[in-house]
């Protein structure tokens, strides 16, 4: 059995092996939605809502979801927990386990697991809905979720910054974390990712020079960030231009320079296509050893590197290299490996990644996992073939 959700994964997780005799079961149809629990900032809901429904929903109770991403409109709220999703703002309120106050789920022997009260203190052994998280469909099927609300702020502000290298970026994070009030993301971008966005969505150039990189700060607060905002851009080494918007559609028009990136790359070509995280201090020596690892294995690649840059989380796309898949991927994931990172910060192992899973994670863990999987699953019929290498 493969589950899926809304098939917006980048690893192959939702999608059943080429040939092979997998039933699809698709979770789409549970979009049931249960009224929002004021009291407790909870809801439940079905695994198959999406994520921009779910951000109705919680709106039209004064209330918002603490994970958004571009995907919002097709990815599942299952999807997202099996996943255990990130999106652009984990720097506020953490990634996708951290909303999830409990779950029902089927279990492979037909067995349903069932904790939805979503009490906050509850220490009565294993949190088998935190083992969930992540699990990508291997140990049960998600089928109701109950999801932590944030509240909204009131006043948002959305800033586009030019910065002249990766270091000045990653220097104004550090400021902005301290002096800003209530950064609620942070998203770098390079030259040749603006290039490709303009190229194929035919936006503007947003400011009058070309830089080398570009960050979207966006701020939130009781009152209106925008002028503190200009004050610290305007005072911040490395900074070379910036813009702050204000107003909704200004806000969205800054945000789709970073969030056509995904669209505008594979409308270009096919990508092989890489979710790592580097430790902070070493993300600007990474940043600049990666075109060179690259270029060795596919001599005419084009790289589009973005990503949420507060967990030293790049995207890294290659283009014109798709008969060197396997070797760029092997290349980029042994330098992440070197710089003690992940070889997937936030979009999975799926199908596409089992390979490599051994660069981060040890013989010891993978026993532990293997151990998991087959006393949830001993005859491997949920999602074989994804997240764990074959026994
Ligand atoms: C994003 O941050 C998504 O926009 C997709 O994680 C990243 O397309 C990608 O590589
Ligand atoms: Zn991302």
């Amino acid at each position: 059995v493969t589950v899926q959700g809304g098939n917006t994964g980048l690893v192959g997780g939702g999608v059943p092996a080429a040939g092979s005799d997998t039933v699809l079961l698709s979770l789409t149809r549970l979009d049931e939605r249960e009224p929002v629990d004021v009291a407790a900032r909870q809801v439940t809901v079905g695994a198959g809502v999406r994520l921009s429904a779910l951000q109705q929903h919680a709106g039209a109770a004064g209330l918002d979801f603490g994970v958004d991403l571009a995907a919002r409109d097709s990815a599942t709220v299952g999807g997202l927990v099996a996943t255990n999703a990130g999106g652009i703002r984990v720097l506020r309120h953490g990634s996708m386990r951290e909303q999830v106050a409990g779950a029902e789920a089927v279990l492979a022997d037909g067995t349903v697991i069932s904790r939805l009260t979503g009490l906050p203190k509850d220490n009565t052994g294993y949190d088998l809905t935190q083992l969930l998280a992540g699990s990508e469909g291997t140990l049960a099927v998600i089928t109701r979720l109950r999801l932590r609300l944030v509240g909204v702020p009131a006043q948002r502000a959305v800033a586009l910054v030019a910065v002249e290298s990766t270091a000045a970026a990653i220097s104004l994070i550090g400021r902005v974390r301290d002096e800003l009030p209530d950064l609620q993301a942070a998203e770098l971008f390079y030259r040749a990712g603006l290039d490709l966005v303009r190229e194929q969505t035919g936006v503007p150039e947003p400011f009058t020079e070309p830089a080398p990189a570009y960050l979207v700060l966006e701020c939130a607060g009781r009152t209106d960030p925008t002028d503190v905002m200009l004050e610290v851009l305007g005072s911040a080494d490395g900074v070379l231009d910036a813009t702050v918007a204000g107003d909704l559609a200004g806000q969205r028009r800054l945000w789709a320079y970073r969030e056509s990136h995904t669209e505008a790359i594979n409308a270009a070509g096919v990508p092989v296509k890489l979710d790592v995280s580097i430790p902070m201090g070493g993300l600007d020596a990474f940043v600049a050893e990666v075109p060179g690892a690259i270029a060795a294995a596919a001599p005419k690649a084009r790289l589009i590197l973005f990503g949420h840059v507060n967990e030293g989380n790049l995207h890294v796309n290659v283009l014109d290299a798709v008969d060197e898949g396997e070797e760029v991927t092997d290349a980029v994931l042994q330098v992440v490996a070197r710089y003690g990172g992940s070889i997937s910060s936030e979009h999975g192992i799926g199908r596409a990644k089992v390979p490599w899973l051994h660069l981060s994670r040890s013989p010891a863990e993978l026993a532990a996992m293997r151990a998991i999987k087959n006393a949830l699953d001993p005859a491997g019929l949920l999602n074989p073939g994804v997240l764990l290498p074959d026994d």
